[in-house]
């Protein structure tokens, strides 16, 4: 028997991602790994977005990273991603001290966020003590260098079920 093209397509299978989940970083992490070791750590950027895509693909969820150093690139992106994405991990960098507008944009996805961070804020500046999303997080992790970023989406899993 030869096979007709039709049954030689490739077989359509629906996608083993069940939930979708956005990480965004704020400005200035691109240069993760690269400057400042001592307090940010020696793990890059694309390292921590590898590990987060493994990390989603044993648990059936897609990663969407993006970084970018604009207070309104990253509002334009929530607002994107928003419809399509179960929930965000994101480290705002500056502007989780500044931003009223990344509060808004994520509050207006209605979609749970976790906020994480590589360093430990409150052993740090007093700016640095306040956040714009701290209250209407899900949760926050700080303090464990790229590792924040495994635990913030393991705590957004458990909570989206
Ligand atoms: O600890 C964090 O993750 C921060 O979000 C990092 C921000 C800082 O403004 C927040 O207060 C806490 C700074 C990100 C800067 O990233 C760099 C990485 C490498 C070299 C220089 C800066």
């Amino acid at each position: 028997m030869t096979e007709s093209a039709a049954s030689a397509a490739p077989p359509l299978v629906a996608h083993a991602y069940s939930r979708r989940v956005a990480v965004v970083h704020g400005p200035n992490l691109n240069l993760l790994g690269t400057r400042e070791p001592e307090k940010y750590g020696r793990v890059t950027l694309p390292e921590i977005d590898a590990r987060l895509r493994a990390l989603g693909a044993v648990r059936g969820v897609a990663i969407e990273c993006v970084q970018a150093n604009g207070e309104g690139e990253l509002v334009t992106w929530i607002q994107e991603a928003g419809p399509r994405v179960d929930g965000f991990v994101i480290n705002p960098a500056a502007y989780t001290h500044t931003s009223v507008a990344i509060r808004d944009a994520l509050l207006a996805t209605g979609k749970p966020f976790v906020e994480v961070h590589l360093t430990n804020v409150y052993a740090r500046e007093p700016f640095r003590h306040h956040s714009y999303l701290a209250d209407v997080a899900v949760g926050r992790v700080m303090g464990f260098g790229a590792l924040s970023y495994d635990l913030g989406l393991t705590g957004l899993l458990d909570r989206l079920g």
